[in-house]
């Protein structure tokens, strides 16, 4: 392992600039500026100390076995407790939800969710973000967004019936052309600067992306913009990341920013953008060893700038075991909708008969040896609280969601009915809902209905945690990752 010896005198530079002292609230960069120095003294410790003490030994069902219970990742930002789930510097999400930033326009509106920027900047630096930084902050990245041309060229070039997920990789690796870490790691910038790299291009990437989003979602659903003279996904600057994500899918009723492609009115509009930024906060980062975060540190590294790391992250999370459930829940949902033919709210509350129905429905799925999609974690082993939040969306909204929308009332149900049965069954873990339960139908609800698109804005949520993380990597100069793989003669010979 190698030792940082170097000061980081860019940054005593720009802690005491006369600069910065002359604004009352430091901006993201000198906040987290601020706190490496603690953080970095506290690593540089913990590796000297305790080096060479054994953190847990690992058995073979671990190596035969996904690496299940293997503590061999280090990551800031967040933990997930296998009964608490997930929590955020050490912040549960009831806990985020009260003390991070809303936006300044949200004010008085008792429904308005924390935003995905105020999430960012807490799990960067640890630090809760005031009101100002936090708008700050939405509009250094609404400054970022014009996505270049020829980003925008690949996209219109694939062919609609290509996955948005793939279409969504592209773009983020062609991105790279962007990358200062790249260029600087060319010109042979030291490796004790390159943090400051990885954090532009995170942020530049970032910025990015609701109008990588809006465009894939466009040409896939909609033929593309060449038809329409409408604005479609410009970036309002005055607005916050989420609003200009919904304004680029063309769901918002500001129609001088976009399309308005669902005949939002004002609240539906709203509520939306609401939706998109208590999905992308919550689903930001969950620890690193899932697949999308796990991955984007492993291919970071290898030193590849944060647009490719970043973009590996996203072909992970397109898997059906990973991101892709979103659209398995909401298919399977809409299939027991029609095989049991419940099209009425009223029939699904407290109906006995139904629960009955449902219960053997599951049967029938586990049975046929298929999954119930939504259902179990690798970690988890108690209900999601990230699903419990989504579901809180929908029971704020009685009129709109909670008593209206016969989906949404199907997932509340089957977290009631599902676990029994997947306790039952006796394979499964966790026979608690996870996040992708109830996410989907939100969006289906506000007519997002092409499901194949969900793992696409779960995609922009969770540039938030591994991005972040990956600065942190850059920062504490981590290594590349190189576990040692063994063949079966070689673990029976250890074992035996
Ligand atoms: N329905 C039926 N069987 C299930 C099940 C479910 N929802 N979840 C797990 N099982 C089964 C597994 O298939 C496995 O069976 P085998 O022993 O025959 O292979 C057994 O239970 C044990 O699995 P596990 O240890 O509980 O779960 P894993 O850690 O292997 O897998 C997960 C976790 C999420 C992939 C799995 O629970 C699953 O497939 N769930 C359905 C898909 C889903 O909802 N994915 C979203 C996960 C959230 C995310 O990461 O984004």
């Amino acid at each position: 392992m190698h030792t940082i010896k170097r000061p980081f005198h860019r940054l005593a530079e720009r802690q005491f600039s006369t600069n910065i002292a002359a604004h009352a609230e430091l901006d993201l960069k000198q906040t987290l500026q601020s706190v490496i120095p603690k953080r970095r003294e506290q690593f540089l410790n913990v590796r000297k100390q305790y080096g060479n003490k054994p953190l847990a030994q690992t058995t073979v069902a671990s190596t035969l076995g996904g690496m299940r219970g293997s503590p061999a990742l280090y990551w800031e930002s967040s933990k997930v407790d296998p009964d608490k789930g997930v929590t955020f510097h050490g912040r549960t999400i009831e806990e985020c939800q009260q003390v991070l930033p809303h936006s300044r326009f949200d004010a008085n509106d008792p429904n308005s969710e924390f935003l995905p920027e105020s999430m960012f900047w807490f799990l960067l630096t640890g630090q809760i973000p005031s009101q100002a930084q936090v708008d700050s902050f939405s509009r250094t990245i609404a400054e970022q967004g014009e996505t270049p041309e020829y980003i925008l060229k690949i996209l219109d070039s694939l062919p609609a019936t290509l996955h948005p997920m793939s279409q969504l990789s592209i773009a983020i690796t062609a991105l790279n052309n962007n990358s200062g870490f790249a260029k600087a790691y060319e010109k042979g910038v030291s490796k004790y600067d390159f943090w400051e790299y990885a954090f532009d291009d995170a942020i530049d990437l970032i910025a990015k992306l609701p109008q990588i989003i809006g465009r894939i979602y466009q040409n896939t659903y909609h033929r593309g913009i060449s038809s329409s003279n409408e604005p479609l996904g410009t970036i309002d600057l005055e607005k916050d990341w989420s609003y200009n994500l919904a304004s680029a899918l063309g769901f918002n009723s500001d129609t001088a920013h976009s399309r308005n492609i669902q005949n939002f009115n004002g609240q539906e509009s709203n509520d939306f953008v609401n939706l998109v930024r208590l999905y992308c906060a919550l689903h930001g980062d969950h620890e690193g060893g899932n697949v999308s975060s796990h991955t984007t540190h492993l291919v970071g590294s290898a030193l590849s700038d944060p647009y490719l790391s970043y973009s590996a992250g996203v072909q992970g999370l397109a898997g059906p075991l990973h991101g892709l459930a979103a659209q398995e829940v909401v298919r399977f949902i809409l299939a027991l909708k029609e095989d049991l033919k419940l099209n009425d709210v009223s029939a699904l509350l407290n109906n006995k008969e139904v629960d009955g129905s449902i219960v053997e429905y599951l049967w029938s799925i586990l049975k046929s040896g298929r999954v119930i999609p939504g259902y179990g974690h690798a970690v988890l082993r108690k209900p999601d609280p990230r699903f419990d939040a989504m579901l809180q969306f929908g029971l704020k909204r009685p009129d709109t969601i909670m008593n209206k929308d016969v989906n949404f009332q199907l997932v509340h149900k089957l977290s009631q009915v599902a676990p029994e049965v997947l306790k039952q069954h006796g394979k499964t873990k966790n026979p608690f809902p996870n996040v992708d339960s109830s996410s989907g139908v939100l969006f289906y609800h506000y007519g997002l209905t092409q499901t194949l698109f969900f793992t696409v804005i779960f995609a922009g949520s969770r540039a938030l945690g591994p991005l972040s993380q990956l600065i942190w990597d850059r920062i504490l100069g981590l290594p590349i990752e190189r576990p040692k793989s063994l063949d079966l003669e070689s673990i029976i010979k250890r074992v035996e």
